[in-house]
């Protein structure tokens, strides 16, 4: 089942059968804490959507007002070849596991794809992606022989005739300046060849990270303007009022969830697909 129409079933259909209504039950509040939005949030859409009328479409109205206008669908602009994504986050966030699964993705979309292995600390992590790479049938760019991770997608982005390439990075504590300075070369030298690229810039953030995610935005998007989100773990978060409410503390736009650790635990967004889910 998808993200929101997950979402809609803990939420919306409970209002709907008015089980909401009768507050000697539960509150729309209570409702929303326990899918986990968190107590600010929780009480704001609790008193936005009052307790009269019809409370369900009410509901979808407040949720659609936070969850709409940062929604984005990944679209590849065929004019730039590749057309070069970059995923950066901290240590562990997902990074890897998404870079195959938006491999995967855009496979299925008829695009032909290249991943590189910019992760050059630990020979492990060239594996990983190694070993993606040729579950997905996709190309490969690593180096033998350099540590650097600029070199690395320097030579990708200068020899990859895909429609697509993928850039996985280290992941980095935001608060180390050396490493992130380090990432800061790598999005110089590919602009070297092409002015525009990175052409989407992603940050992976954990569904699970809480408040420090609005400091990974902050100092990621300082090393390089992000075109915005993918949370990983989603899968961890059974309620998903968590994810609601990152996207409305973050406020930035969100590109989709990964729900798993299999490449095709991915869900891309889109206007059409959420409103379709949520207002159905
Ligand atoms: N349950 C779950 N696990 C995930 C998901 N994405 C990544 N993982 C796991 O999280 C761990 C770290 O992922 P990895 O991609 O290596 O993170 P990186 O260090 O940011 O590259 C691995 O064990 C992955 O299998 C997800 O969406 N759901
Ligand atoms: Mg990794």
């Amino acid at each position: 089942m998808s993200f929101f129409k997950k979402l809609k079933s803990t939420l919306c259909d409970l209002v709907g059968n008015n089980k909401v209504a009768n507050i000697g039950d539960i509150t729309l509040e209570e409702l929303l804490i326990k899918a986990d939005f968190g107590c600010a949030l929780a009480s704001k859409i609790a008193k936005d959507v009052g307790r009269e009328g019809n409370m369900a479409l009410e509901l979808r109205n407040r949720l659609s007002e936070i969850i709409v206008p940062l929604i984005r669908e990944i679209s590849i602009d065929s004019s730039k070849t590749p057309y070069v994504i970059v995923l950066s986050g901290v240590n562990g966030s997902g990074k890897t596991t998404t870079v195959a699964k938006l491999a995967f993705f855009l496979k299925r979309q008829g695009y032909s794809v290249g991943v590189a292995a910019c992760d050059t600390f630990r020979a492990a992590a060239v594996e990983q992606l190694s070993d993606w790479a040729m579950r997905i049938e996709c190309d490969i760019f690593k180096s033998e022989t350099s540590r650097d991770p600029a070199s690395v997608a320097f030579d990708a982005v200068r020899t990859s005739k895909r429609d697509v390439l993928i850039i996985d990075t280290a992941g980095r504590l935001h608060n180390n300046p050396d490493l992130m300075s380090e990432l800061k070369k790598l999005y110089r030298v590919i602009a070297k060849l092409d002015a525009t690229a990175p052409h989407m810039n992603l940050l992976i953030i954990d569904a699970t990270t809480g408040q420090n995610a609005v400091v990974q935005v902050k100092e990621f998007g300082k090393i390089h303007p992000l075109s915005g989100i993918i949370v990983s773990k989603v899968d961890g978060c059974s309620k998903g009022g968590a994810i609601v409410s990152v996207i409305n503390e973050l406020q930035i736009p969100i590109f989709g969830v990964g729900a798993g650790e299999n490449v095709s635990d991915f869900e891309s967004f889109s206007v059409d697909k959420f409103l379709k889910d949520l207002m159905e």
